[in-house]
């Protein structure tokens, strides 16, 4: 009597089983069968009741039976995949990829942490359109017709009179046409060249500085210079000014830094020099001041400029420009 039920238990439970395939439903079949309050467990305290001799063959097969659709339902629940949930043939138990997080370029973070040392020092950042009249990337900078800069081969041309900014000084020129002095700007940007070699490509980026006060003298220029590189560099680092020329300052320096590679032995990288321009400075010209409406007798002032490329080859010990501007995320997930 109870054996049949037994019997009959199991082999409808295989088969419901063999007919399952949602997780679900076999979970409620699972409670049905082998549950606290399920079938087994209905069955065993029908064992209680059954006569005292027949009690250990049908325990004993009561068990097996139990222990049989155990094993069953861990199977099946194996071959649905509901171990681990699946939506759709998607195991959502999986630890989740996560979503591609976009990161700032190398160019954009060094270009943000120049910026950044200036105005703490009080600068104030200014922009400017890339596509510039001749006016305001010659003209005004003291860059007369004839120059060498502004070469055909050098300087893209969308006009006669428009350009593609070749620097990013026609920023300052126009913050200092507009706005009387005190000065104290920074400007970040693109500045376009025609040329390109392994060491040159037509779009580059530039930070440029200018300073105009009453009694602004060299001594400021370097002294801000100097915390600059430090804070760039480290405070350990040496620098030089050495005279140099730009059209739009005199008198003109260029800042090297002691060369981070060989510290200052000789190296490929600093040309046995044991220093590393790093950039271009001076105070600027009178006839600058004149043509934005500024009175040189009044007011003087310091500017510089820096390529930001360079900066960011020496500070990164990044050996190829075109790294840069290749876009191989390889590189560019290293920063
Ligand atoms: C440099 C080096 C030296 C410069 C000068 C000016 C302006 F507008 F004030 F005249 N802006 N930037 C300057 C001076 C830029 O780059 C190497």
């Amino acid at each position: 009597m109870m054996k049949q039920e037994i019997d009959t238990l199991l082999q409808e439970t295989l088969d419901r089983l063999a007919r399952l395939e949602d997780a679900q439903e076999l979970e409620k079949l699972r409670i049905e069968v082998l549950g606290r309050k399920g079938e087994i467990a209905r069955l065993f305290k029908q064992l209680g009741a059954s006569p005292a001799e027949e009690r250990p063959t049908l325990g004993k097969l009561l068990n097996e039976a139990r222990l049989r659709l155990e094993n069953a339902f861990q199977e099946a629940k194996l071959q649905t995949g509901a171990a681990s949930p699946r939506v759709s043939g998607l195991d959502i138990s999986l630890p989740g990829r996560l979503p591609y997080l976009g990161h700032l370029h190398p160019i954009t973070k060094v270009s943000m942490e120049i910026t950044e040392i200036f105005q703490r020092l009080g600068f104030e950042v200014v922009e400017g359109p890339d596509v510039e009249l001749d006016y305001y990337n010659f003209e005004a900078l003291n860059i007369p017709k004839d120059h060498p800069a502004r070469d055909m081969q050098d300087t893209f041309y969308v006009t006669e009179n428009i350009v593609l900014r070749t620097h990013t000084s026609p920023i300052q020129v126009r913050v200092m046409e507009k706005q009387p002095p005190p000065v104290r700007i920074i400007a970040p940007g693109k500045a376009y060249r025609c040329d390109s070699d392994m060491t040159h490509t037509p779009m580059f980026h530039q930070v440029e500085g200018l300073v105009v006060d009453k009694d602004v003298s060299f001594g400021d220029l370097k002294g801000v210079l100097t915390i600059f590189v430090h804070q760039m560099f480290g405070q350990d680092v040496d620098l030089r000014f050495r005279p140099s020329f730009f059209p739009f300052t005199e008198p003109s320096a260029e800042v090297d830094i002691r060369c981070v590679i060989c510290r200052g032995e000789g190296c490929r990288v600093c040309s046995e020099t044991g220093w590393l321009e790093i950039l271009g400075s001076g105070m600027v010209d009178p006839e600058v001041f004149k043509m934005v409406g500024y009175d040189p007798e009044e007011v003087t002032g310091y500017a510089f400029g820096m390529g930001i490329e360079r900066i960011a080859m020496l500070k990164y010990g990044i050996n190829d420009l075109r790294l840069f501007f290749d876009n191989d995320l390889r590189f560019l997930e290293q920063f």
